[in-house]
């Protein structure tokens, strides 16, 4: 009997998985377990032998059936125990930053300039990147002479030997989808027209395609001091300054009579720019009072109407606004792009020194 006792409840205390338990509770226990094969021989046995045998195997049974129970409780625990080890993890680390897109600066500035002239009562009119030369360029003044109608300038859409269809272009303004909109709607007529245009120019400050935002605005008596007010609005709400100011300059243009380029008062001390204060100028547009004939092209009779159009460099605007809070510092020593912008007038320390960022 101790013999017994001694071999079951080793057995338990030294097993170490369930499967093993099982195979000693079945080993004693079970229905031809040692035990119950020894309960079985008490029928055998005089009275008072039964009596002490039997209580004796009911005790032991009751011992090694509880010494299982708590084996099996002791190995569960331990299961969990280690799995938990294992599964562990730190829910305090910091996440993985993810990279989450943004609007690209470009696209931002175009949904903003066309916001401000949607608030003036522009609409947007859109139109093909691929114009026929007629509303590229006729349609706008701009002679067959001009050197934008060079092959050197504009690029042009492969022609078959023999093909003898006028040539269609990458536009180089978007122009033409205001001069396909002055001939949809007729006047009056208040549109921008935002988009991409190509031109044959690639170095430090050029890439062949770029942004533009032009306006356009026909009425019966519409003037310069409209333009004006207009682009002082415009500059207001772009730029976040109430103080803005702008210069107009006599320019040139084939498609606008007057013609005048558009500068924005400006300081750029210590490499970053503020708009409405300082003694710099900073070319921002062009602009004019749209030419007789462009009208007439565009089926718009200049003796009863008249009116006002711009265009507007994106890229530019971008870079300023989004792009890169201290230009100086980032181009470091490219002057080339300095001229480019405007800034050739400014005073900059010896550049080959290198300039502090
Ligand atoms: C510039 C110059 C300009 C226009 C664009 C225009 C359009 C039509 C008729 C007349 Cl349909 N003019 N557009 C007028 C003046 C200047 O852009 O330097 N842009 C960056």
């Amino acid at each position: 009997m101790q013999e017994l006792r001694d071999k079951y409840l080793s057995a338990v205390a030294d097993v170490t998985d369930e499967a093993a338990l099982e195979e000693i509770r079945l080993a004693a226990l079970g229905k031809k377990g040692e035990i119950s094969l020894k309960m079985r021989e008490l029928g055998k046995m005089t009275p008072e032998e039964r009596q002490t045998t039997g209580k004796a195997l009911n005790v032991l049974r009751d011992e090694i059936d509880a010494a299982l129970r708590a084996k099996k409780v002791a190995l569960a625990d331990a299961a969990l125990d280690a799995r938990l080890r294992e599964e562990w993890l730190d829910v305090t680390l910091p996440g993985r930053p993810r990279r989450a897109g943004t609007i690209h600066p470009v696209s931002q500035v175009m949904d903003e300039v066309t916001a401000i002239f949607a608030d003036m009562g522009f609409a947007v009119a859109e139109g093909p990147q691929i114009e026929d030369d007629w509303h590229n360029f006729d349609a706008l003044n701009i002679a067959p002479e001009h050197p934008a109608r060079q092959e050197h300038d504009t690029f042009f859409m492969h022609r078959d030997e023999g093909d003898t269809r006028p040539p269609h272009v990458l536009r180089t303004h978007t122009s033409p989808v205001q001069i396909r909109a002055m001939l949809e709607q007729g006047a009056p007529i208040r549109v921008i027209a935002p988009g991409r245009v190509y031109r044959m120019d690639m170095d430090q400050t050029h890439t062949p395609m770029f942004h533009q935002v032009e306006g356009l605005a026909i009425g019966k008596d519409i003037s310069m001091a409209n333009l004006k007010w207009v682009l002082e609005e415009f500059c207001k709400a772009f730029f976040e300054v109430d103080g803005v100011e702008l210069r107009f300059r006599a320019s040139h243009f084939p498609f606008t009579e007057p013609s005048a380029e558009v500068d924005i008062r400006c300081s750029w001390e210590g490499g970053s720019l503020k708009i409405g204060e300082g003694d710099d100028w900073m070319e921002i547009l062009g602009s004019g009072m749209v030419h007789p004939k462009v009208l007439e092209s565009a089926g718009i009779d200049p003796s009863e109407w008249q009116g006002f159009a711009f265009g507007i460099g994106i890229d530019r605007l971008a870079m300023l606004k989004y792009g890169i809070p201290d230009l100086r510092a980032f181009f470091e020593s490219d002057l080339r792009w300095l001229k480019h912008y405007g800034f050739s007038a400014l005073d900059l320390p010896t550049v080959a020194g290198g300039l502090s960022r």
